[in-house]
């Protein structure tokens, strides 16, 4: 048989023991990065799956030539022929997105976080248009106008940020800074922000200098999809979230809007930044979208609030101090500061120990994003192996040994053997190779 069809362990066995490894490491530690989770078995099977052949530039419908935008499902609006399945494949995936969070209008072709983010800004600004985002060293986020990144290069962003005393958005300063910037688009929503977000506040002072509301819920998407958390939909004029997060899914993203504005963004989608959307993601993001329509799927969003909650409590106990005192949410901020590492070297400390997390700056940090004073922490991943409350106090426990002792090596090690006796005794999700 030609080595073109045979199994990766046979055709390719060092990459398929890479894989091998690397599901081994996941299963033997504990993932407390907050953006990361174990997407569910179908999910996986979806994203694996044969669909990976198709080029299918276009949409499964056409537009309307109609001022108001209907999608008229029943007509061809690809660019190449053979994609009478995969038309049925992304209806399905956006008639779910678009009942799971409510919304008229969903895009679900986005390949990840930031080109969704950079479809909003291309659809609605022009270049050097104002903007205004959670500053990245407060808890933003690289396309949310960092100036590194096209996002801060192209347009004019203002960064806004917390109140340092409390960790909370400091939305006074941030209504009148708008006031004086006139941003066309404010974005809300962060990646280590543990509080819920004021919707009803931004759409406020969105109102007060007509800007459009984006929300990036990419953090927090599965918190809403599965009710645990307040929606951005009805306040947002645009939402983007990934789908590989809170939401376990597949690596990718969708933009949720009204029809008005769902018009604006299939243009700069395609053909504006993206080419060929890519189908198996988007039919694995239409199982995911079924599964967290699910009842089990609510109880994960609220076990996932949960188990945070519980963990940041037990770290508070443990001496540690939290940005914003706890969490409305997945993830902890902690910070560092007063003790004599930055969160980089506690971070490595941990992966030594088998426990797995990242550095963050905190705000007001003085430290460099490469250095930091704090480390991020997150419940998702674990929740979705099936840690409950006793894991998670001892997680805490755990860390405080490590931290107390950062040098000692012995400990680690000892922390490291414990860790990886809890992660055996939990079921590892079935993962065909
Ligand atoms: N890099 C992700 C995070 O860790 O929050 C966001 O894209």
């Amino acid at each position: 048989m030609s080595s073109l069809n045979q199994p990766l362990s046979e055709v390719d066995p060092e990459l398929h023991g890479l894989i091998r490894q690397e599901y081994d490491r996941v299963m033997s530690t504990v993932q407390l990065i907050a953006s990361e989770n174990f997407p569910s078995r179908a999910v996986l099977e979806a994203s694996g799956s044969p669909l990976q052949h198709k080029y299918a530039e276009g949409f499964p419908y056409l537009r309307s030539k109609k001022s108001d935008y209907v999608r008229e499902w029943e007509k061809d609006g690809r660019y190449y022929e053979g994609n009478m399945i995969m038309d049925q494949i992304e209806r399905l995936a956006i008639e779910r997105a678009q009942k799971l969070f409510g919304t008229e209008y969903a895009c679900v072709q986005l390949f990840s976080g930031a080109p969704a983010n950079e479809c909003v800004y291309y659809a609605f600004m022009e270049h050097g248009d104002h903007a205004m985002a959670m500053d990245l060293a407060n808890g933003g986020h690289l396309s949310h106008g960092s100036p590194v990144n096209f996002s801060g290069k192209r347009y004019n962003f203002m960064p806004y940020g917390v109140i340092e005393k409390t960790g909370i958005i400091d939305y006074d300063k941030l209504a009148t800074d708008a006031k004086e910037h006139k941003p066309k688009i404010i974005v809300a929503g962060a990646t280590a922000y543990p509080r819920i977000v004021d919707f009803p506040k931004f759409r406020e002072i969105c109102d007060s200098v007509g800007a459009l509301l984006l929300v990036d819920m990419s953090h927090f998407a599965g918190l809403v999809a599965g009710k645990a958390h307040p929606t951005p939909v009805g306040f947002a004029d645009i939402v983007t979230t990934t789908t590989h997060k809170t939401l376990r899914g597949p690596r990718g993203a969708i933009i949720l809007a009204d029809n008005e504005r769902g018009k604006d963004i299939d243009r700069a989608v395609f053909p504006g930044i993206q080419a060929g959307p890519h189908l198996h993601q988007i039919a694995a993001k239409a199982v995911c979208f079924h599964l967290c329509m699910q009842p089990e799927f609510q109880k994960y969003a609220a076990d996932v609030i949960k188990n945070a909650q519980l963990f940041g409590d037990e770290m508070m106990k443990q001496g540690f101090k939290l940005v914003s005192d706890g969490t409305d949410t997945h993830l902890i901020l902690v910070d560092l500061r007063g003790r004599d590492y930055s969160g980089n070297k506690a971070a490595k400390a941990l992966i030594r120990a088998g426990i797995c997390c990242n550095r963050n700056m905190v705000p007001g940090d003085e430290r460099p994003p490469m250095q930091t004073s704090g480390i991020r922490l997150g419940s998702p991943f674990m929740t979705t192996l099936g840690f409950g409350d006793d894991d998670f106090r001892q997680v805490a426990k755990w860390i405080k040994r490590v931290l107390d002792d950062i040098k000692n090596e012995e400990e680690i090690a000892k922390v490291k053997k414990e860790v990886a006796e809890l992660c055996a005794t939990f079921p590892h999700p079935e993962f065909r190779l």
